[in-house]
């Protein structure tokens, strides 16, 4: 059906993105049999780590004295700090209340205890049916580190796959950490060396490729610091090159790089003392040139390196930018960057992952997002309109279906 006025191509826009079932392609979340490890409810919630920085600029308690507390002692303290005497209108904050809201419970009675005791009626199971159904949300893609123990054993157990949780493997320690992690592959079985011999590396592929009919994941990820570069002479450099390179194209698992992570800047904020750093696109450039069958999956952490970003996917079709991560995921920087990449990539782009670490926040992430890539989505379909172009309703379901997930199953190419 034609779309005859704005007012249409709004009402059109909106009901599209409401409705379309999200494939979200980097979250931290976890299916139940990893148990403690798929954290929900209010309490998790408020102690995000996004909000522990934001708290602890205002508290002068010590780093120790935090980390000391239980979990019901820390959201006590941060609601206290972050909602009760200051407004919560950072995004972190803001999502919490969204999240409360479209769950129907009472933002404005700013009680925590009785948020607590509607978690406490709930099971697990049926709240993940129940954020997935209120989030919109058709599937999701875990982080999988084989280099977590607590994972590992799972792994390792009676790992059982839920439909809905996806796998990635995270190769984070293999990348950044060779000079100690070498060891943990020699205790696993594999054969290896500090020194990358031929036959090193011939093992860190053997590691790669178990672990990769072991979760059959659906891509190879690593957070990478400000300095990634590739090529080099560094261990780094060469396991990308030697290893997941080759073993990424033969088992058709693209590479995911996440770059731009300066770790710990604060170590005492622990989980929460990450930075950023300006990234070189030029790696990124030299692996998709070099790497022509190869398929890479790019995020980057710093606004200013998302133009250049954009530039190098025009170059490449064996590149395909991903979401609005961490820092960025913002609503003026979602924006400014969804705005962009839809001017510089049309639709051949993924604009936004969640990032969630905790169930609930599938709601907030994706509703806060939807609404912005909605508002970016009307204004260019509206642009094109004013040249007397005429827009099918059936074609902006085929473009809210590639950038909600389509253009990841196609570039996969795997089966929704
Ligand atoms: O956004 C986050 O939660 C970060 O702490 C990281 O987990 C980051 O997203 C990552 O995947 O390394
Ligand atoms: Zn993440």
């Amino acid at each position: 059906m034609k779309i005859q006025n704005t007012y249409e191509l709004r009402k059109a826009v909106d009901r599209m993105i409401d409705n379309i079932k999200i494939t979200d392609i980097h979250t931290h979340l976890f299916t139940t049999d990893f148990n403690d490890l798929l954290l929900w409810g209010v309490d998790e919630l408020v102690t995000y780590h996004y909000l522990i920085a934001e708290t602890m600029r205002w508290v002068d308690i010590s780093y120790d004295e935090y980390w000391a507390m239980s979990k019901q002692e820390q959201a006590d303290l941060i609601w206290d700090t972050l909602f009760i005497k200051n407004s919560p209108y950072s995004e972190a904050c803001r999502g919490v209340l969204t999240v409360l809201e479209k769950l129907g419970l009472d933002v404005s009675s700013r009680d925590l205890n009785s948020y607590r005791e509607y978690f406490k009626q709930m099971t697990v199971d049926q709240y993940i049916d129940k954020v997935f159904e209120v989030a919109g949300v058709s599937s999701i893609v875990m982080t999988n580190d084989p280099f977590e123990d607590a994972e590992r054993e799972v792994w390792l157990g009676d790992y059982k796959a839920d439909k809905r949780f996806k796998t990635a493997l995270r190769i984070d320690p293999l990348l950044n950490a060779w000079n100690t992690k070498y060891k943990c592959l020699k205790e696993w079985g594999y054969d290896v060396k500090e020194e990358l011999d031929e036959n090193t590396l011939k093992e860190i592929r053997r590691f790669l490729n178990d672990w990769i009919d072991r979760m059959n994941p659906l891509y190879m990820a690593a957070s990478l610091p400000p300095d990634f570069v590739v090529p080099e002479e560094s261990s780094r450099s060469k396991i990308v090159e030697e290893c997941i390179v080759p073993v990424s194209l033969e088992r058709n698992v693209p590479f995911a790089m996440m770059i731009g992570v300066k770790k710990l800047v604060n170590p005492q904020l622990q989980v929460a003392g990450d930075s950023v750093g300006k990234g070189d696109v030029g790696t990124v450039e030299y692996l998709c040139a070099k790497y022509p069958h190869n398929k890479f999956l790019v995020t980057m952490l710093a606004r200013e390196n998302q133009h250049e970003l954009c530039v190098a996917a025009r170059k490449f079709r064996n590149l395909l930018v991903f979401g609005c991560w961490w820092f960025l995921n913002n609503p003026s920087l979602i924006e400014e960057m969804t705005r962009m990449r839809f001017e510089l990539l049309g639709p051949s782009v993924i604009p936004q992952h969640s990032d969630a670490r905790m169930l609930d926040q599938l709601i907030y992430k994706w509703t806060h997002s939807r609404k912005i890539i909605a508002d970016v989505l009307f204004d260019k379909y509206n642009d094109i309109i004013a040249t007397g172009w005429t827009i099918e309703e059936e074609e902006i379901q085929r473009d809210v279906e590639k950038i909600f997930g389509k253009n990841f199953w196609d570039f996969l190419e795997r089966e929704f």
